[in-house]
């Protein structure tokens, strides 16, 4: 089963990533058990060489006799920070249905649409998230890293909450202001509602325990993963509307309430192209320069040039350069 440091990836899908973790922590065996095929792989599969018998049967001793039987603390400490961001994420899941007032969460009802919860379901993402420290406090606290998580899902929380802020504000119920759905702020929105708990948060978290602490390394990763956690929150976006919510376990509600989806841009694209209102191009254009059309066009007529001079420094061999440079130098950065 993916390991639940990762499963952020399957909550979004099915719901049947919940059964494979379970068995993770409740069933130490499974780690043995994984030994046993490890073994076998070790010995039998990987060589056939029937010269190598008596060597391999040697490697098969020596790995039964000396690898089991440590405490695996390690991994079974990793397995509780894996379910400590999976608290998280359960703790941000229930408030997020009741703000963005959704149906069902990964097949079932949100929980506070459940008979009997209602609004004692914000009390509930509460305690969802007490129980992490308390996790962290009882299995963690003698680590060197112990304090490094801690700021760690203090400050990603902080940050998710930030955004969450953000995504709220930009979408004030019944008040349609296209407007206000900048490219600029839906980045802002997607990185910090998502991608630091969704991307950095499990990977910040393994390196802490494995003793990388830099500052450097962090934010080469981190680099990386709010890049990663911003397309994930558009393909969130683009699910909301386009997924099967028999596969991705939730049925869209971000129409409804008014987000700064990045589907927005196309929708107001498809209201308003091809017709012959002046409120209408006007509209298209508000959008092209959201979408900074100007500085796009004119990074791509430099690009342009220069592949063009390329292609005659290469290609013009026997004509005067100038015929093409000329040529060229007529069309570039006209303005009619
Ligand atoms: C995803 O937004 C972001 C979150 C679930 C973070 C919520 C943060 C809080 C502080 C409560 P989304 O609403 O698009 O997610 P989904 O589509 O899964 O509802
Ligand atoms: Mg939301
Ligand atoms: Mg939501
Ligand atoms: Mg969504």
């Amino acid at each position: 089963p993916p390991h639940p440091l990762f499963s952020r990836f399957q909550d979004k899908g099915t719901s049947n990533g919940t059964q494979s973790k379970k068995a993770l922590l409740s069933d130490p065996q499974l780690f043995d058990t994984q030994f046993d095929e490890l073994v076998t792989e070790l010995t039998e599969r990987d060589i056939a060489d029937p010269a190598l018998t008596d060597a391999l049967n040697r490697l098969r001793e020596v790995l039964l006799y000396n690898a089991p039987g440590g405490k695996k603390n390690e991994v079974q400490r990793a397995l509780l920070v894996g379910w400590c961001i999976e608290l998280l994420q359960a703790f941000f899941l229930v408030a997020d249905d009741i703000m963005d007032a959704s149906v069902t969460r990964r097949g079932q009802p949100c929980w506070y649409k459940k008979e009997g919860v209602g609004l004692e379901a914000i009390n509930d993402s509460f305690l969802l998230e007490a129980a992490i420290y308390r996790l962290l406090r009882r299995h963690c606290r003698e680590q060197p890293y112990y304090l490094h998580l801690l700021e760690l899902f203090m400050e990603t929380s902080f940050q998710t909450e930030l955004g969450q802020a953000l995504d709220l504000m930009t979408a004030p119920p019944g008040q349609i202001n296209l407007s206000r759905f900048t490219m600029e702020r839906y980045k802002a929105i997607v990185k910090y509602k998502t991608a630091f708990y969704s991307f950095y948060l499990p990977v910040a978290a393994a390196m802490y325990m494995a003793g990388i602490n830099s500052e450097v390394e962090h934010n080469n990763a981190k680099h990386i993963l709010l890049e990663m956690g911003e397309f994930f929150q558009i393909q969130d976006d683009y699910l909301d509307c386009y997924g099967d919510p028999a596969v991705t376990g939730k049925i869209g509600t971000d129409i409804q309430d008014n987000k700064c989806s990045w589907l927005v841009q196309r929708a107001e694209l498809e209201a308003c192209y091809a017709r012959h209102d002046e409120a209408s191009v006007q509209r298209v254009k508000a959008l092209y320069s959201t979408l900074q059309m100007e500085d796009l066009y004119h990074r791509h007529e430099e690009d342009s040039y220069r592949r063009l001079q390329e292609l005659i420094a290469r290609h013009a061999q026997n004509l005067p350069h100038s015929v093409f440079l000329n040529f060229a130098k007529k069309i570039y950065k006209r303005n009619k």
